[in-house]
């Protein structure tokens, strides 16, 4: 159980007119972000997988920034039978955001949004093929979170979250970004949104492998140990940037990292976390897309492909 402050009621305020949030993926973030939809009134609902179903909790026990816990009630549906969908928040793991959507496939509304946050790229191509009816949105967000155990959520770092259209039809859904400030503090609208997810790119090449290999916090990346790496990341990810057409300097991106790892001092990172209770990683999403990049201009980047771990597969599946 988290320490801090209780609050036992079971706590949903519900705003039935606003139309319902359907979260796919509750793991640390997705966890967090329920919990963050529900206390700002947002009717929320999170869909699970079949095998869930025998193990439900009450509600969702949260801790927030200031320590304050309160149990929430969140309306739970099941991904074989959904219902209505009105808009969909997928927050899985990169890895499986496809096996997850696949059995929504010709069966969510056409025009239902689809918002995508999870770490790494490549992705986003796959659903609108997959959902060639719906709009599709993409968004990078950089808020710390601990899934403390069964339904239980700690938030752990304000951060910043950015959305933007990955197809002509999501165009016309910025006001989803006002929705989820609500709930957040603050989330922004941005038509450029390949370049806020290749800037998280670059911050997730350099502080996820590290720390999840090392067992670092992220501050620690901070130590001198770790100057040249980040650098030579830094270095290389800005070449294949500047060969998508995403012209940006490896001092601007060690800015942004260092930023990051200041800010999230004392955050394990989520790479770190999968590592330690033997999930599969994001690191074919991140440092495979990469790597994938780099390959097609013909670009060596041998610091990110020697990425402990990469090569001999150790940051992949552990079971
Ligand atoms: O996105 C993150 C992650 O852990 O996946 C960072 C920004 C590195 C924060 O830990």
């Amino acid at each position: 159980m988290p320490s801090g402050l209780r609050d036992n009621n079971l706590k949903n305020s519900r705003h039935p007119s606003s139309p319902h949030w359907s979260l796919l993926g509750c793991g640390a973030l997705g966890g967090v972000f329920a919990s963050l939809l529900t206390q700002s009134g947002q009717p929320t609902r999170v869909l699970l997988s079949e095998r869930h179903r025998a193990t439900l909790h009450p509600g969702i026990d949260f801790t927030s920034l200031e320590g304050h816990t309160q149990l929430l009630a969140i309306e739970r549906g099941f991904i074989d039978k959904p219902g209505p969908i009105q808009r969909l928040l997928v927050m899985t793991k990169a890895g499986q955001v496809v096996s997850a959507l696949t059995p929504l496939a010709g069966k969510l509304a056409a025009g239902v949004p689809i918002v995508l946050l999870h770490n790494g790229m490549g992705i986003a191509e796959q659903v609108v093929q997959l959902f060639p009816h719906n709009p599709v949105i993409a968004g990078v967000t950089s808020h710390g979170a601990m899934r403390c155990g069964h339904f239980v959520f700690r938030h752990t770092g304000k951060g910043e979250t950015w959305l933007g259209p990955v197809n002509e039809a999501a165009i016309a859904y910025s006001h989803l970004a006002d929705e989820l400030a609500l709930a957040l503090g603050q989330a922004g609208w941005d038509e450029q949104i390949l370049t806020r997810q290749w800037q998280k790119l670059a911050i997730n090449c350099a502080i996820n492998p590290l720390t999840a290999l090392y067992k670092l916090k992220n501050g620690e990346l901070a130590g001198p140990r770790f100057a040249d790496v980040l650098q030579q990341i830094c270095v290389e990810v800005a070449d294949v940037m500047q060969a998508e057409g995403q012209p940006t300097g490896s001092d601007e991106l060690l800015r942004r990292v260092m930023t990051v790892v200041e800010l999230t001092a004392d955050n394990y990172s989520s790479m770190y976390q999968d590592m330690e209770q033997g999930r599969e990683t994001e690191i074919e999403a991140i440092t495979g897309f990469l790597l994938g990049k780099a390959a097609a201009h013909g670009i060596t980047v041998p610091v990110n492909q020697a990425e402990p771990g990469i090569a001999g597969g150790r940051l992949r599946s552990a079971g």
